[in-house]
């Protein structure tokens, strides 16, 4: 059975983008492949970040990820810093890697260019792709699903794959992205242009756990456009746009349908279904993350998921060392 990898990191509210982007994909593949999903903490750090709200961030995360469905019996379930051969083989992948192409990624070039003082820009958001790197290539993944804003980071470590290969003959497997399918970018509702996102809190984000009345007035006061029809046209409609795709992975309904169906209904009436869609979705989420929590599973799942991540993880940077003198 092939391999598949993901984690998400725990610094802020999950949002709907990161439910539909990235969880919901994850549940859909659980039985179909030997499946790892760990919650990046490691990778929060790479930010300032308050303790106690990175571990209440985290215990939120392992809770929805329980609550959407996946299941520890059939996927490896843990946390990154549980693990310690993540940081161990991030160290020797950032010593394989060259300034240039960190330089290169998106979401480093986006997150420091709002730091406005260059010089206290955090290293470790410089070689936080190196990290990622390790994560990926310590349990030899074949496939490794994320939205469509990280697939560069899993070209680098390609690229840093070869390299090592070459450089030592062999070592590690060499990763594919899988985009999701559909939602594979979920955007902003007060800037459809721009994606939704967790650690830029604004009225255009839908947290998961936030307040149901709240979201569904987020959802009737998103932007859209002025000419009143509801066409899927991600172009001239981003706005109407973002709303079909939301509406259409939590219905399973296709585009064309829900386009058929609100096409002359006015934006009112087609909000106020996006919204009631979301909301039931949310409000069956909220109760099970609630039950999670009072059961004191948590606990228990990451202790016997970092066990068999670890006795994976640890092969492989033996190997690794072995490979590059040091053993
Ligand atoms: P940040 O805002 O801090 O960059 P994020 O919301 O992008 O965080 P991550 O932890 O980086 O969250 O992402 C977790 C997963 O969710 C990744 O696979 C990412 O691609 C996916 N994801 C995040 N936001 C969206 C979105 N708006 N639409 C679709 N997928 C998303
Ligand atoms: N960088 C990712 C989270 C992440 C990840 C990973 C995803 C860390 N390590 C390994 C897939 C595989 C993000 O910001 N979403």
């Amino acid at each position: 059975m092939k391999t598949m990898l993901s984690g998400i990191k725990p610094t802020g509210q999950l949002t709907l983008g990161n439910y539909i982007g990235a969880i919901k994909q994850f549940i859909s593949y659980q039985n179909d492949y030997e499946m790892l999903i760990f919650i990046a903490d490691l990778h929060a750090l790479t930010l300032p970040i308050d303790p106690k709200e990175l571990k209440e961030n985290t215990e939120n995360l392992i809770a929805i990820y329980l609550a959407c469905g996946l299941d520890p019996n059939k996927v490896i379930l843990f946390k990154q810093s549980d693990v310690h051969e993540h940081a161990e083989l991030g160290y020797i992948l950032a010593c394989q890697s060259n300034m240039g192409e960190l330089s290169r990624m998106t979401q480093y070039k986006d997150k420091s260019s709002k730091i406005s003082n260059k010089e206290s820009i955090p290293t470790g958001l410089f070689i936080y792709p190196t990290l990622m790197a390790a994560d990926i290539l310590l349990y030899d993944a074949d496939y490794v699903p994320v939205g469509i804003d990280q697939k560069q980071h899993v070209e680098l470590t390609r690229d840093i794959a070869e390299r090592f290969n070459r450089t030592y003959g062999g070592g590690f497997k060499i990763p594919e992205t899988v985009l999701a399918r559909s939602g594979a970018k979920i955007n902003s509702l007060s800037d459809p242009n721009k994606k939704m996102s967790k650690s830029e809190s604004d009225k255009g984000t839908i947290y998961l756990l936030d307040d149901l009345a709240l979201s569904r007035k987020k959802i009737m006061s998103a932007v859209t456009d002025m000419d009143n029809e509801v066409r899927f046209d991600m172009e001239n409609k981003p706005g109407i746009s973002n709303l079909l795709t939301i509406m259409s992975t939590l219905s399973n309904r296709s585009i064309e349908d829900l386009e058929n169906e609100y096409r002359h209904g006015g934006y009112g009436n087609f909000k106020k279904a996006v919204a009631d869609v979301v909301i039931s979705e949310l409000e069956a989420l909220q109760n099970k993350v609630n039950e999670i929590k009072k059961s004191g599973i948590i606990s228990q799942v990451l202790l016997e998921g970092s066990k068999k991540a670890e006795a994976l993880a640890s092969k492989k940077l033996e190997l690794i060392y072995k490979k590059i003198g040091l053993r």
